[in-house]
């Protein structure tokens, strides 16, 4: 349910229609904008009777949301949510674009400290790399583990970029202790458990679109880590299976414009594991960041014929730089075409 409050209201009024409404086992969420103040009901809301709450003088108007996902909800909060990441607060959304870069996978010191200084010179705002990897097989090489988050660690202190790391496990969240974006793989977007744990921490969470699951469904498990109290939350599309198989994936752009109309949330773009082709790479980003995205995430390695992990999909430094320049050009394109100021 949403109540739209009187532009005239007094805040003291306000906060006695929130507590008034919190008393009955409810959360509120209070999104002011420029226009209008808008309180968003969240819970059994069946039992709130709509047409008192519009008697009242303060209410403009009451409606009730028929979506399942209300904390995700453009209806509760109409402005863009912008997500803070890392010491710095680097924001992300709202026209900040986030240009995340880094290997599938970390394998060592001498790799992981390369790629990161390579994507940061190129352009890059934080550093990819998976310590827990979750592989199709149980013989694939599974990731360096804790060992891996030590060395992001490093080369976060070497190059200042804020890391994106996937966790598989909740028990295993004290190692994420020092990471600054936590990824949900495709293959975990339903692992209730898992998200239920991640709302009770307050880190920004990468969440990635499962392979085979709808916007809805992503907004759901979106809606998972909110309800837990962490509304850092930022969506990946990383495409879907389909019947195609020129493509490892088939990437759902008309995702980003859907997802921006139903949610307040972030959204990044992962051309590398949507394609599986590293050539594929950068005519999908740059049709990214002109339909909207507000990042995009790249696998870069430094050796990629060599990776132990999505070597197919990777681009050298040197062709992440061409992609890098290439999102910035369709960026302000992009801006003027939608007769916007560049930010
Ligand atoms: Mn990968």
């Amino acid at each position: 349910m949403i109540i739209i409050v009187k532009q005239n209201a007094k805040e003291e009024r306000i906060q006695d229609l929130l507590r008034w409404i919190e008393a009955q086992n409810l959360r509120t969420h209070v999104s002011a904008g420029d226009y209008a103040t808008i309180i968003g009901v969240i819970g059994d809301t069946s039992k709130l009777d709509a047409d008192l709450l519009s008697g009242l003088d303060i209410v403009e108007a009451v409606k009730r949301v028929s979506e399942p996902f209300k904390s995700a909800n453009r209806k509760f909060h109409p402005e863009d949510s912008i997500i803070e990441v890392g010491a710095d607060k680097q924001k992300v959304g709202h026209g900040n674009f986030a240009l995340i870069a880094g290997p599938c996978s970390v394998e060592s010191e001498e790799q992981i400290i390369s790629v990161a200084r390579s994507v940061k010179a190129a352009g890059a705002t934080m550093l990819r790399g998976g310590a827990f990897k979750p592989r199709t097989s149980p013989y694939d090489f599974q990731g360096l583990k804790a060992d891996g988050i030590e060395l992001l660690l490093e080369a976060k202190r070497e190059t200042g970029l804020p890391i994106v790391t996937e966790i598989m496990n909740a028990n295993h969240l004290p190692l994420f202790e020092e990471v600054d974006v936590i990824q949900v793989g495709a293959r975990n977007m339903q692992n209730f458990e898992l998200l239920k744990e991640l709302g009770r921490t307050r880190k920004p969470i990468l969440l990635k679109r499962g392979l085979a699951n709808t916007i809805k469904e992503l907004l759901m498990s979106a809606e998972y880590v909110m309800a837990g109290g962490n509304e850092n939350i930022i969506l990946c599309e990383r495409g879907i299976r389909t019947f195609e198989t020129a493509t490892r994936n088939t990437l759902d752009l008309s995702a980003v414009p859907v997802l921006h109309e139903l949610t307040h949330l972030p959204v990044v773009v992962d051309p590398s594991h949507a394609t599986g082709v590293a050539r594929y790479v950068k005519p999908m980003a740059m049709a990214a960041a002109a339909c909207g995205a507000d990042g995009l995430i790249i696998e870069v390695h430094n050796d990629p014929p060599h990776a132990l992990c999505d070597g197919a999909q990777s681009l050298r430094p040197e062709q992440f730089e061409d992609v890098a320049q290439a999102v910035r050009i369709i960026r302000v394109a992009a801006a003027e075409a939608n007769g916007q100021q560049d930010q």
